[in-house]
């Protein structure tokens, strides 16, 4: 079971809680506790795998700096929410994303930018290219939805959340079977190495070369006297001691 921490942020109004309660229950009610600050718990399959789900919807009234910061902290996603009805909602989401970053020292901490009230077409103050485009400048993924006409859209938003944070912290993680493949590759070439270190000596017959021309070969044995040496083993053709040819030069 991974578990997984979200963190529901963005001004008052724009559908926080109706986001949280439509995801857990695929249900919108419009009557809850709006002053209470909540913690959704649930299980969800992502990307073949179990996830336990917590998501913290805060209420944005009264609440110090230090509370927000260390729900950031808590936190290992962001659903920023704003509503397309309200443009001061939009102008809050880039500062709110700023402190994200800040407090998580990355400038890419998993979030999806949510555009919620998509159903409100006529009180429309924030175009959709916009949003696009602010998500982009900060580095988020974007949805553009409505949390009271589609469950569908809600779901979605937040699994892609979920992979989002699961991708990250993927590589922290070996990968189990190429993890494994690597470690035995690596212990069959040391192996492979040092059986054939000691094979060397044996198998090995003595390599020579004239003087001056010892930096061709490793190692060498450097002839005394030109054509004065008896070769033997690899490369001495069965010549004989007196023969005036070159000796060739062996390589390992
Ligand atoms: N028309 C419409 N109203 C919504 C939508 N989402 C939330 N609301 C309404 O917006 C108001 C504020 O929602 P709420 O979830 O309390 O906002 P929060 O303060 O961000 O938690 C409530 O009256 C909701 O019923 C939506 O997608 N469309
Ligand atoms: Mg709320």
């Amino acid at each position: 079971m991974v578990p997984v921490k979200l963190l529901v942020m963005g001004s008052q109004d724009t559908g926080k809680t109706a986001l949280c309660v439509r995801f857990v229950t695929g249900r919108f009610i419009g009557d809850y506790d709006r002053k209470k600050e909540m913690t959704y718990k649930c299980h969800r399959v992502c990307n073949q795998e179990s996830v336990h789900l917590e998501i913290l919807d805060r209420t944005s009234k009264e609440c110090p700096q230090a509370s927000v910061e260390s729900c950031i902290r808590w936190a290992d996603g962001f659903l920023l929410l704003y509503s397309i009805t309200q443009r001061v909602s939009f102008l809050e989401v880039e500062p709110i994303k700023k402190l994200i970053d800040h407090i998580k020292q990355s400038p890419a901490a998993p979030t999806v930018l949510i555009a919620n009230k998509a159903d409100l077409e006529t009180g429309r103050e924030v175009t959709t290219e916009e949003g696009q485009n602010l998500a982009k400048d900060l580095r988020c993924s974007f949805k553009e939805l409505s949390v009271s006409e589609t469950a569908v859209a809600v779901e979605a938003a937040v699994v892609q959340l979920i992979s989002l944070v699961m991708a990250q912290q993927r590589p922290l993680l070996p990968d189990r079977p190429s993890y494994m493949v690597t470690v035995r590759h690596a212990l069959t070439r040391k192996l492979i190495r040092s059986k054939t270190m000691q094979c060397l000596p044996q198998a090995q017959s003595p390599i020579v070369c004239w003087p001056g021309e010892a930096h061709k070969t490793v190692p060498v044995h450097v002839l005394p006297t030109p054509a004065q040496t008896c070769l033997t083993g690899k490369g001495s053709h069965g010549r004989t001691p007196s023969s005036p040819m070159r000796p060739e030069i062996g390589s390992m």
